[in-house]
């Protein structure tokens, strides 16, 4: 049997460092016949990513494979980015097995956020989108009250099957599975968990005392997503720990936001309103006059407002304009990998972001 790398599910080889599970032939016969690749020695030890050419294609065979099967699909979401990270033919991909929806990274909402309310708002989406899965969830990873309430679920649903933890990169697959080994006392090793993209490499099984498996799979890539074209250091700064911290800005009409170098929202007409600014802390947001935008944003694309640099912007594609109406009932603007706007008033924006990220425009979480 060929070995896999323990923390990415790579298979190992020793002839290429440039591509997944490269181990040097030195340290392969030093330990046995379980350790780590070298790229997840670099980002367990020094957060440091390597680059190595990923097949996606592979993942979706994986995916295909894998739904042939008779599981527990556990499809994990980001709860701060749920247009972005939701897969919508979950249940065609997995026709024969039950699936349980958990939407992660709670904490990244401030402690006064009520779960109950996010949660049920989780469920409607849903709901809107046909999908009818045996159970939803709204957890962090973090706590481990939300990994035994998981747990309940698992083991009210699995039977003798194996549990499939499937999802779009970062979501935290790996970070829950860490989480369940060390809360049931699994001999298993721990998983490599990173802010960059696509840290699982191939499919790892961890062994359940029931004779089942827990299995870790390589994430969806999502290219909607503003953090699949930034390069680690910027994935690095968006992926917070911490929870982010609303920023409340008073407008009148005339006057426009930045959100880093990412977006623009020109507030075109209306009555004063709020802008609600949920985005990872170290983006920097920056309000002036529609008038001075363009001037503004050309001198300082790369030193005030920093993310993305000129290579990510690259990558980002051209600018695509929107226009959204809003009164009333308060309304987000989702902007996918960044987080969300909520406009609360009445009035027009103009909108504008890059071609390659997703916008949607919807009632508001909170
Ligand atoms: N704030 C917060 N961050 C989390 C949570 N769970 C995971 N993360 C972070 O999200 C990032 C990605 O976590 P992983 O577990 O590597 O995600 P994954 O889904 O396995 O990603 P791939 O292997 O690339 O598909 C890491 O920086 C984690 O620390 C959570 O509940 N809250
Ligand atoms: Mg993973």
């Amino acid at each position: 049997m060929k070995n896999k790398c323990v923390g990415c599910g790579a298979l190992v080889q020793t002839s290429d460092p440039h591509r997944p599970g490269f181990v040097r032939a030195d340290v392969l016969g030093k330990h046995g016949n379980e350790f780590y690749c070298e790229r997840c020695y670099k980002l367990i030890h020094y957060n440091q990513k390597t680059d190595v050419d990923i097949d996606e294609a592979e993942f979706q065979k994986n995916i295909i494979e894998l739904g042939k099967k008779e599981l527990l699909v556990v499809n994990i979401v980001d709860i701060f980015d749920l247009e972005g990270t939701f897969i919508d033919n979950l249940q065609e991909l997995f026709p024969k097995s039950k699936i349980i929806i958990v939407a992660n990274k709670f904490d990244l909402f401030l402690n006064s956020v009520i779960s109950g309310k996010v949660h049920d708002y989780f469920r409607k989406f849903l709901a809107e989108k046909n999908i009818t899965p045996e159970a939803t969830l709204l957890i962090s990873s973090l706590k481990k009250k939300d990994i035994e309430t998981l747990l309940l679920e698992i083991f009210r649903l699995k039977g003798k099957k194996d549990v499939c933890f499937i999802g779009t990169t970062n979501v935290g697959k790996s970070t829950i599975i860490n989480a369940i080994i060390k809360k049931l006392g699994l001999k298993a090793r721990f998983l490599t968990t990173s802010t960059a993209i696509s840290t699982t490499l191939g499919i790892l099984k961890i062994p359940l005392p029931d004779g089942s498996f827990l299995l870790d799979t390589p994430g969806i890539l999502n290219h909607n997503q503003a953090t699949y074209y930034l390069g680690h250091q910027h994935q690095k700064l968006l992926l917070s720990k911490k929870y982010i911290r609303p920023r409340v800005y008073q407008l009148l009409p005339g006057q426009t936001l930045f959100i880093g170098g990412f977006c623009r929202l020109d507030f075109v007409s209306g009555m004063s309103s709020s802008f609600v600014i949920n985005v990872p802390n170290p983006v920097f947001v920056h309000r002036t006059k529609i008038t001075a935008a363009s001037h503004f944003y050309e001198k300082h694309k790369d030193d005030i407002l920093i993310i993305p640099d000129p290579t990510e912007r690259k990558k980002l594609g051209g600018i695509q304009k929107y226009h959204f109406t809003f009164e009333e009932k308060k309304q987000d603007i989702a902007i996918s990998g960044l987080g969300f706007i909520t406009l609360i008033g009445k009035g027009e924006v103009d909108f504008y972001c890059f071609e390659k990220i997703k916008i949607s425009f919807r009632e508001a979480i909170v």
